[in-house]
């Protein structure tokens, strides 16, 4: 029997599990799916593998995974892992660098656990892009994002079944328009809350929807605001989810882009040691 000890938690309503060890980034291709999917957890779970830094000074590697394959970088994922640290008691309030395959990201535990993350450099790769019957921006926060406001669609989760739809057939053409490598859509909306700026809906490569307003996505919402002239260095956008959450996020300017900070806060939620027994049918997960 196989034993590997996982660490749950949620960031603004969306699930981490951090892998604290047992297998390697180069197991993950086989190992993913029997980590964060059915029997043992669920199709949205983000999974976030820790290894040894290359760089001592650096608080820990880590990959994130999920139902689809591995992800550059995630933000409310790296907001979990810092929580988790702290939870372990690996680290405390401060500043903290976590390599990650896209770069290092720097975050900062502040006293009332909210964790601020400094992402990777975040840029508009093009503007009003036609695609089928949608228009948007596409822009890279960490992950590739297709970014598009004229949906018409209202977001909320009652209409999950049409907004999964739509944002499928978006990410389709938005490929077929000569971007391939978005796999990550994000519809947006006006706020339900008039203290935050918008909200938004986003899509994940496995077909889940974020809970979370996305740190990656909203990286590249500011990317895109900071290139329309619409955002300054420093002035903070409050990000709603499609479930009322929210992540501010500032930007400063940075070489070929803007450098975007998302700050939101994550809770653990579970203390678990997963089991793979050899005769189990779903010892790998259940096939998506
Ligand atoms: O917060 O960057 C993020 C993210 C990516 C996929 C799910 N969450």
């Amino acid at each position: 029997m196989r034993r590997i000890s996982v660490i749950d938690s949620h960031t603004a309503g969306e699930p981490t599990r951090v892998v604290l060890g047992g297998i390697h980034a180069g197991d993950l291709e086989a190992w993913r799916r029997a980590l964060i999917c059915e029997p043992r957890g669920h199709e949205v779970i983000v999974g976030a593998l820790l290894e040894d830094p290359e760089d001592p000074s650096n608080a820990a590697k880590v990959t994130f995974f999920n139902n689809a394959g591995l992800l550059g970088m995630c933000g409310h994922g790296t907001i979990g892992v810092i929580e988790t640290l702290r939870h372990l008691g690996r680290i405390t309030a401060g500043a903290h660098r976590l390599e990650t395959p896209v770069g290092p990201v720097s975050a900062t535990l502040q006293d009332d656990g909210r964790v601020s993350v400094e992402n990777v450099i975040s840029y508009r790769k093009a503007k009003g892009v036609k695609a089928g019957r949608f228009t948007g921006d596409v822009a890279w926060g960490g992950n590739w994002f297709f970014l598009v406001q004229d949906h018409g669609i209202d977001l909320t989760l009652t209409n999950l079944q049409e907004l999964t739809a739509a944002s499928l057939e978006a990410r389709e053409a938005i490929r077929a328009a000569g971007f391939p490598e978005v796999d990550h859509v994000e519809f947006f909306g006006p706020p339900r809350d008039p203290a935050n700026h918008s909200r938004n809906f986003v899509l994940c490569p496995g077909g889940e929807y974020d809970r979370s307003p996305c740190g990656t996505g909203t990286s590249a919402k500011l990317a895109c605001l900071a290139a329309d002239g619409k955002l300054g260095p420093g002035e903070v956008w409050r990000q709603e989810s499609v479930i009322g959450t929210v992540f501010e996020g500032s930007y400063k300017i940075g070489d070929g882009g803007i450098i975007p900070t998302i700050s939101g806060r994550a809770h653990v939620v579970a203390e678990t040691v997963l089991l793979f027994d050899e005769e189990d049918p779903f010892r790998w997960g259940m096939e998506g």
